[in-house]
This record gives C-alpha cells, sequence and structure tokens, in this order.
C-alpha cells in the first residue's frame, strides 16, 4: 500500500483519470470519497480553499491538480510516462486542449436521462439541485472560451475522428505504450460512453478498444478510509524536504495566492517555500493540523503576492 490518498468522487472525470493511472501504476492507494460539491469540511483544512476534485495527500502534502498528482503517481511506481513535461510537445498540446475545452464539450454535451439516473441512484432531487446551482454559480465565474450546445456536439465528433484515426495501427495514442496523453483524452470520453452511455460511440470501434485497454489496467488498489482517518494522517507528519527553488525569488517566503485561470477559480493563500520550472509549493498553517505543504502546478495557475 502506498502512502498516497485520494480525495474524489465517483462520478468525476478527472478523478477517473487519477484512477486509471493508479491501475496502469499498479498502486495501492487510500481513498477518501468527498461529496460531489463544496463544501468539504474534512478537506478545506489540507487544500486550503483549492476547490476542484481530485486532491491528493502524502501525509503533510497536499497535491492540487491531476498535473502534480500524476508526478507523484510517476515517481512511486517508476513509470515517467506519466509526467506530462516528460512527454513530447505534440503530447503536451494534445493534453492542454483536451483537459480544458475537450473536457467541458464532452460534460456539458453529456447530459441525458441515463446520466440523470444514474446520478439519482445515490444523491436525492434536493442534493441535485444544489450541484447544479453550484455548477452554475461556478461556470458564472468562469473564464473560459464558451461554445454553443451545438458546436461542442460537434468538437466531441470531430475529436473522436481524430482519435479514431490516431488509434490506427496502435494500441495507444502515441505509439505502442499508454503515457499521460492517453489518460487525459480517456477521462472525459468515460464520462460520455461509460456513465452517460451515448450512442455515437458505436460508430468509434477503435476508440472503443482503446477505452476498453486502458481500463484493463484496473484501478490500483483502493483501501476506503474517513475524511478525519486523512487529517489524522497530515497531523501526524511534517511536510517532506522541499525541492530546490530556482524560480521567482521575489515571491519566495513571501504570503501569496494561488488559483486556478479557467475556473473553481478560488485562491488558496499560503507562504511561498518552492518554486521551480514546474511547480509552486505554499505552506499553510493550518490550526488543528499544524503545517501543510500544497503543491501546485505552474500551468494553468496565477500566483500573486498577497
Ligand atoms: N485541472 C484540474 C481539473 C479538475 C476538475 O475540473 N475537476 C472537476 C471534477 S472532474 C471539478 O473539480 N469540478 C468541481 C467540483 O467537483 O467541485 C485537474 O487537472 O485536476
Amino acid at each position: 500500500m502506498s502512502e498516497l490518498i485520494l480525495h474524489h468522487y465517483p462520478l468525476s472525470p478527472f478523478s477517473e483519470k487519477i484512477r486509471a493511472m493508479l491501475g496502469y501504476a499498479d498502486l495501492g492507494w487510500q481513498s477518501v470519497q468527498v461529496l460531489e460539491r463544496p463544501p468539504r469540511p474534512l478537506l478545506a483544512p489540507l487544500a486550503g480553499g483549492y476547490r476542484k476534485i481530485p486532491v491528493a495527500q502524502i501525509g503533510a502534502d497536499v497535491f492540487c491538480d491531476t498535473r502534480t498528482i500524476s508526478r507523484e503517481i510517476a515517481r512511486l511506481s517508476n513509470k515517467p510516462e506519466l509526467v506530462l513535461e516528460n512527454c513530447s510537445d505534440q503530447v503536451q498540446a494534445f493534453v492542454r486542449e483536451v483537459d480544458l475545452d475537450i473536457f467541458l464539450a464532452c460534460i456539458i454535451s453529456a447530459g441525458n436521462l441515463t446520466l440523470l439516473r444514474k446520478v439519482l441512484k445515490t444523491a436525492s432531487w434536493t442534493e441535485l439541485v444544489k450541484l447544479l446551482w453550484d455548477r452554475v454559480r461556478m461556470g458564472s465565474k468562469a473564464r473560459v472560451k464558451t461554445h454553443s450546445p451545438r458546436q461542442m456536439k460537434r468538437m466531441v465528433r470531430d475529436h473522436l475522428d481524430r482519435l479514431e484515426a490516431m488509434l490506427d495501427g496502435q494500441p495507444f495514442l502515441f505509439g505502442e505504450h499508454p503515457n499521460a496523453g492517453d489518460f487525459s483524452a480517456y477521462h472525459s470520453l468515460w464520462f460520455q460512453r461509460d456513465l452517460a452511455e451515448q450512442k455515437h460511440f458505436s460508430r468509434y470501434p477503435g476508440v472503443n478498444a482503446w477505452m476498453d485497454r486502458i481500463q484493463a489496467f484496473g484501478q490500483g488498489e483502493p483501501r476506503e478510509i474517513s475524511g478525519q482517518d486523512a487529517l489524522n494522517i497530515a497531523s501526524a507528519g511534517a511536510p517532506r524536504t522541499l525541492p530546490a527553488s530556482n524560480h521567482d525569488s521575489d515571491l519566495l517566503n513571501r504570503v501569496v495566492t494561488i488559483a486556478p485561470d479557467d475556473y473553481g477559480r478560488d485562491p488558496v493563500t499560503g507562504t511561498l517555500v518552492a518554486s521551480d520550472d514546474r511547480e509552486w509549493i505554499v505552506v499553510r498553517q493550518e490550526p488543528s493540523l499544524g503545517n501543510v505543504a500544497v503543491h501546485f502546478p505552474k500551468q494553468g495557475f496565477i500566483i500573486k503576492a498577497a
């Protein structure tokens, strides 16, 4: 069992990306299931206001965004192909597109009765209304390119055509073996194919076979623990040794805020203790826990002096 704790919920596509990576990495991990919307009172002391899911934790270190989480999985399993920055420029550009525009197009255009029925298996109508209201509010504050429902359906179709062509003659999108690009493309399509059961997938045999190949890796070995267990683990430890800093010398050791630049832009405030070409780390003093180090990728986030 690795020390990695994943805070996630079953219907979350980005969590599915990480669960699939954990399967590929063949890791044991600890699972904390959180609500589909804030408030998440047992996660807030760790993530300090970052509102997106998933969040990972190793002791008193907390990892926001699947970029930093996949780096930890790569380190624990010795699978460098899961680190986006280790992939080619072509893969990196592909992931920037699929993790934002294609993700939003897939999620927004997936809504149908099948999905509604699945959501209502675990949530009441009241909970569903609260969830939708939360997403409307988050969307109204987002800074993302908007598209009409028709354009989004078209984007998904074009994307599937493109993937079908990429998979012609090879098992994974960029060759014989999977890399970060496969897992990023997989999770939004999982939402469309496996959760919303969208019919158009039958026209894409190559994409279906590739998704099945990713699912055949499984999800590693999760063990359920409670949110309180995760807090106890954080308070029993201390953040790990910091990596060397070679960036942002003017902000180092100052109080900063860091927030995503697209949607769910709630900021986290803390002291910037490390900055390299890929990552910022802030330390927050949490009364119930002591020091917690929160890791953010630089790509897709904005830092400001507080
Ligand atoms: N760039 C983020 C995106 C994460 C994301 O958008 N997660 C969705 C769930 S799949 C989310 O947080 N939605 C709002 C929420 O769950 O509160 C990452 O790579 O982790």
